[in-house]
């Protein structure tokens, strides 16, 4: 047993009868490296709050309602699928937010092609949202995301994501809070009968509303495990693929959310990106799942290789360093990032 493993509450399993409420593990950044963090939360599919985890980034100096009013008021933004306005207007409604009367929530604002003059404001990147298997240029082009896919949400007082969801294509997620505080609710993926997925949408949760489920139509939903935090400026929740999750805005709140893949969840991935298909599709279909599932082998076996913080930036290192990027210098700055040419899905 390591020294962090030693030092971890295990999850505590609950006696039937008890309300199965159990407060999200939460460490801080100084206590909690990097590889601690791939090891014992990413590799095992566990959740986890890490306090700090965006040292010095500009953005928590920076980032307040003001400041997206004052820079981008005029600018018509994606709120959510159904809803566009002027970022003026968003943050309007967001101050006036509350309890019993909540306003719009943002969660389909892409920064890197809507909102790029953001992306150096989150550098250093946050070094716990890697590798960044979408940033390699070995991706293939229409899922390459090299800035790993940065959304932007923004609610106020009540405003809440709309939907008890998983992730789809198998993702994990990195959700960093900005601004203000969120409350952040998680339900393993075992619990998933308990949580009444749509038939449509299987990653869809039939709940509306965590908080008043109605307990004659979904009676099994008193019998999942909730896990629950509160996230402050610099906490980033780390959300494993397939634990269904929602968020409620405690405060006017500005938070950035992260897809993330690795050896973990890669096999997921490619099948989600490969379903069963007939005739010259599944002559397609075959032809990207060998070249995902191969980039995948060899992604793993670069991200293995041990990184010394005063490797070279230039020659062999640093190319394989650029072809699956595990730290921040990795990645390089934003300016290297092809912004322009991405589409949004
Ligand atoms: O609002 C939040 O923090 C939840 C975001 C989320 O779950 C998502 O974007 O998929």
């Amino acid at each position: 047993m390591n020294s962090l493993t030693a030092s971890l509450p295990s999850i505590p399993s609950l006696p039937d009868s008890a309300p199965r409420h159990v407060a999200l593990e939460r460490h801080r950044a100084v206590d909690l490296p990097y590889a601690s963090f791939v090891r014992e939360f990413v590799a095992q599919n566990r959740p986890v709050v890490v306090e700090g985890a965006m040292r010095g980034c500009p953005a928590l100096a920076k980032w307040t309602p003001e400041f997206f009013k004052q820079r981008f008021g005029p600018k018509q933004v994606q709120v959510s699928y159904a809803e566009q306005m002027t970022f003026a207007a968003f943050i309007d409604a967001v101050l006036a937010s509350r309890e019993d009367a909540p306003g719009p929530y943002m969660y389909r604002l892409f920064i890197g092609p809507h909102l790029p003059e953001l992306l150096p404001d989150l550098e250093p990147l946050n070094p716990y949202a890697f590798p960044r298997r979408m940033a390699s240029p070995l991706m293939l082009r229409p899922w390459r995301r090299p800035d790993g896919y940065l959304k932007l949400l923004i609610g106020g007082i009540g405003g809440r994501f709309p939907v008890l969801h998983y992730d789809g294509e198998n993702a994990h997620a990195t959700i960093t809070e900005i601004y203000g505080d969120k409350e952040f609710i998680l339900y393993p993926p075992e619990d998933a009968a308990c949580l009444y997925p749509k038939l449509e949408m299987p990653n869809h949760s039939s709940i509306a509303d965590v908080r008043q489920a109605d307990p004659v139509r979904f009676p099994l939903f008193a019998q999942a495990t909730r896990y629950s935090t509160v996230l402050h400026p610099g906490d980033m929740v780390f959300v494993p693929s397939r634990w269904w999750h929602a968020a409620r805005a405690l405060s006017p709140s500005i938070s950035i959310c992260q897809n993330m893949y690795d050896a973990s969840n890669w096999s997921g991935y490619v099948e989600s990106l490969c379903p069963p298909a007939s005739g010259l599709r599944a002559l397609k279909r075959r032809a990207k799942k060998a070249y995902l599932t191969g980039l995948g082998h060899l992604l793993s076996t670069l991200e293995q290789r041990p990184r010394h913080a005063d490797a070279p930036t230039t020659g062999l290192a640093a190319r394989i360093g650029r072809l699956a990027p595990v730290t921040s210098a990795e990645a390089g700055d934003s300016g290297t990032w092809p912004v322009a040419d991405w589409k949004v899905r």
